[in-house]
């Protein structure tokens, strides 16, 4: 028996009640004390509410410069500090982006997402990103960047360009954020949001559960993001893909249920945001998959890789739309 009363405001509210952005963690933690079949109820009404239930987005990332990233983020396989047998790489060349791009169209994705492995992005390094971005724009595709922290004027300067969306996650309630990551604060995060929203460019950001981190600090992540000043337009939620080497290698998994039901609370907290199952679906079941959908999740990464581990190849995933009658604007009935 949960020692927590049911959230009447959380639960029972219409499905076109106000976008909120005063959540609190109790609020939330009351939440996840409900009956699984509740929550997932209750963000099936925002879901539908807001979205097609049946469509799903698809992006493809690419990792456009590899591996030796000074930061010390516990998880990632591309920090300077772990031994993760990485095979690093300078900033590809523009053509080559442009090939991957065109393949990831024609493979049916929408969106052409680059992440470099950056503290925060010189502003020379700016000016070949903008090179990238134009090319992925001439291709087609809706562009999207992952560079690390950002100045105002910088934001400006990829909007300028055409970039539609920036990623910049806040990875984990600010309470358990020190224990992944010393080398930037969350304060930095929330300070390169707030330069890209005031640019006008598209927020992607969202964070990381599995890492060991308690149901409060879901909560607590979850909070973060639906009291932004504005809802990021896409919410990835990344279940934590344990890499040798990585500090956080032999951390317990999370219960499969757990992370479908963090989707859940991620859709009605944030009603009409793409929630994207983002990555670890390597380490999914369709069927766990299948749940992820009906929480509310409505956008996937597209292609056999994220940026340095393996995520579905896209006959598995044209076969599991196929299986669970999803659409998706990009792909075709036929490859
Ligand atoms: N260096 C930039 C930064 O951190 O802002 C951009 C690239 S970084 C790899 C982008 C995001 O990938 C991180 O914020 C983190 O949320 C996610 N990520 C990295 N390693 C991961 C892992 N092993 N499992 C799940 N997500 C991961
Ligand atoms: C996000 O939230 N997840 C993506 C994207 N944004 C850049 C990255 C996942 C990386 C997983 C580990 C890797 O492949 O290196
Ligand atoms: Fe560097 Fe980004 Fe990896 Fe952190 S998550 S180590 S900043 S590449």
């Amino acid at each position: 028996m949960s020692a927590i009363a049911p959230s009447a405001s959380a639960l029972d509210s219409t499905a076109s009640a106000p976008v909120r952005h005063d959540w609190t963690v109790e609020e939330v933690r009351a939440l996840f004390e409900r009956p699984f079949a509740e929550v997932l109820f209750r963000a099936q009404q925002v879901h539908r509410a807001h979205f097609d239930p049946n469509e799903v987005q698809v992006s493809t990332l690419l990792s456009i410069k590899t591996g030796r990233c000074p930061e010390d983020c516990k998880y990632c396989p591309q920090s300077v500090r772990w031994n993760t047998g990485l095979d690093e790489e300078a900033l590809l060349p523009v053509e080559v982006v442009r090939d991957a791009a065109r393949k990831a169209r024609e493979a049916g994705s929408q969106r052409f997402c680059m992440g470099a492995a950056w503290r925060r992005p010189k502003d020379r390094q700016i000016d070949r990103v903008i090179e990238l971005i134009e090319a992925v724009r001439e291709e087609g595709l809706e562009t999207c960047l992952t560079l690390g922290m950002l100045t105002a004027e910088q934001a400006e300067r990829l909007r300028e360009a055409g970039l539609d969306y920036y990623n910049h996650n806040l990875d984990t309630s600010p309470e358990y954020y020190e224990e992944i990551i010393t080398t930037r604060t969350y304060q930095d995060r929330l300070e390169t949001l707030e330069h890209v929203r005031a640019s006008g460019m598209k927020t992607c950001c969202g964070g990381i559960v599995g890492m060991g981190e308690t149901r409060d600090d879901r909560a607590g992540l979850l909070v973060q993001l639906a009291n932004l000043p504005e809802h990021p337009q896409s919410v990835p939620i990344n279940q934590l893909v344990r890499v040798p080497g990585t500090p956080l290698d032999d951390v317990e998994a999370l219960d499969p249920l757990e992370f479908v039901r963090t989707i859940a609370i991620a859709r009605i907290l944030m009603p009409a945001a793409r929630v994207r199952l983002s990555a670890g679906r390597e380490d999914m079941s369709d069927e766990m998959q299948a749940l992820c959908f009906l929480a509310g999740a409505n956008s996937v990464f597209y292609g056999d890789r994220l940026l340095t581990t393996g995520n579905p190849d896209v006959d598995a995933d044209r076969a599991l739309f196929e299986r669970l009658g999803i659409h998706s604007d990009g792909l075709s009935a036929d490859p």
